[in-house]
């Protein structure tokens, strides 16, 4: 079976979102570019992974990946587009301390649960997993990945990997309630 999901990347300018995209779309000739080029408005990129969800059976997930400028002159059309997004990743640099943008992105999605959100904290010092918000904030309650692509790169795909059963999963229990209302 193939469900399809529309995974957002969002985060600040130069975070590396592109790079992690290209790299879990397995665009591999693009692994080992080091030239920046600020992404332009939006690059969707589609392509399937295989999941796992709760340890069960395979399942086929059809990804609609929408790689996001961080430049804040695109900031005006993300609510537009953004209550299409089925789950979303927040890449940050953590050593920049980049806690309210984050706040203001993870605003976009209202209507989406800790299962459907994970922060990449990218490129920091390997402790990063630490990077810890303030207690009120949403974001406190999203799980932060360390991630890198310098070393291990295949670890980003097995993370990816896991949200994407998480947030299937959960996808999946809302689906099936929107479902039962209907029938009630
Ligand atoms: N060495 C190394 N370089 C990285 C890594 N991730 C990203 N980069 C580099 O960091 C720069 C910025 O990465 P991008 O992925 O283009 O950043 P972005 O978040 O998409 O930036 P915008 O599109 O402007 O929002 C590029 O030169 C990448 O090659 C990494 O894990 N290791
Ligand atoms: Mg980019």
């Amino acid at each position: 079976m193939t469900t399809k999901l529309i995974i957002f990347v969002v985060g600040p300018p130069r975070t590396g979102k592109t790079a992690i995209s290209n790299h879990i779309a397995e665009l591999t000739e693009s692994l080992h570019t080091t030239d920046y080029h600020p992404t332009q408005g939006v690059r969707i990129l589609e392509f399937d992974r295989q999941i796992r969800p709760d340890g069960g059976k395979e399942h086929t997930i059809a990804c609609e990946l929408w790689d996001c400028s961080g430049d804040p002159r695109f900031h005006p059309c993300w609510p537009v587009f953004s209550s299409t997004a089925n789950c979303v990743i927040l890449v940050t640099s953590p050593e920049l301390r980049q806690e309210r943008e984050l706040d203001t992105l993870c605003k976009l999605f209202p209507t989406l649960n800790e299962r459907q959100m994970v922060i990449f904290a990218h490129n920091g010092p390997q402790k990063s997993a630490k990077l810890r918000f303030s207690s009120g904030m949403p974001l406190s309650r999203i799980p932060i990945i360390s991630t890198t692509l310098d070393n291990e790169p295949e670890a980003i795909r097995s993370e990816f990997d896991a949200f994407l059963a998480k947030a299937f999963s959960a996808y999946r229990e809302s689906r099936d309630k929107e479902e039962e209302n209907i029938m009630a």
